[in-house]
């Protein structure tokens, strides 16, 4: 059995990574989702992981779970279960969204800083010069791939794989914030990830926890 800890869906851009990869490689799994800086967040992170931080996949039973904590590290463990379908069959293609992911992953620290994920609703930050090069490069890569491979289907690589995932909460800080775009491709592709079904339902838990103000 598979548990994902995530953080508010409405807040957890790492959270939001693995989840999709869960959800769109039919993998089923249960969810516990711990409210951000809070007293029972630091309380019930530990009882999962000694990084203190989500998401965290915990695999298999009480007695021998295989813990993976860390958004990427997750998400290549989620690949070995569905036997190499959550990258690229072709070598070139897999080294290229191996690329772009871990870009991601350790890159972009002030377009994350200055524009936070955001599931929900609207904000209005003005992104200082580092973040608009941040902005741009994003637009950047995915113009690339959706140019590139824009035969082999709609995602980044054609088929949907875990680079897809790993952007998709840029594409709702694109949203959030009111983003400019570089080019009605990118634009259609931040508009695809958005209205993907998962995403939807992964938004309509945030606008809820929102409503609710839940973890508050
Ligand atoms: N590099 C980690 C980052 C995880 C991370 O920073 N998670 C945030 C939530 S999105 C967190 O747990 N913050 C809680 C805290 O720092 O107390 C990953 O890829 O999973």
């Amino acid at each position: 059995m598979l548990t994902l800890v995530i953080g508010n869906k409405n807040l957890s851009s790492w959270s939001l990574r693995p989840w999709l990869v869960l959800q769109h490689f039919g993998l089923p799994f249960e969810e516990v989702k711990l409210p951000l800086d809070t007293p029972a967040f630091h309380r019930d992170i530990v009882k999962y992981t000694a990084s203190r931080r989500a998401p965290v996949l915990i695999d298999g039973d009480a007695a021998s779970p295989i813990t993976i904590w860390d958004s990427l590290a997750i998400a290549e463990y989620l690949n070995e279960k569905v036997q190499g379908r959550a990258w690229p069959s072709d070598t070139a293609l897999r080294a290229h969204a191996r690329a772009v992911s871990a870009e991601m992953h350790s890159g972009f620290a002030a377009l994350r800083t200055y524009w936070p994920m955001k599931s929900t609703g609207k904000g209005s930050v003005e992104l200082p010069p580092e973040g608009r090069a941040d902005a741009a490069r994003v637009q950047q890569i995915w113009q690339e791939c959706r140019t590139q491979y824009a035969q082999r289907g709609p995602w980044l690589f054609g088929e949907y794989c875990i680079a897809d995932a790993m952007y998709a909460p840029v594409a709702l800080r694109f949203r959030h914030y009111g983003a400019t775009f570089s080019s009605p491709i990118v634009e259609a592709y931040q508009r695809q990830v958005i209205e993907d079904s998962h995403m939807q339902a992964w938004l309509a838990d945030a606008l809820q926890e929102v409503n609710s103000n839940w973890g508050a």
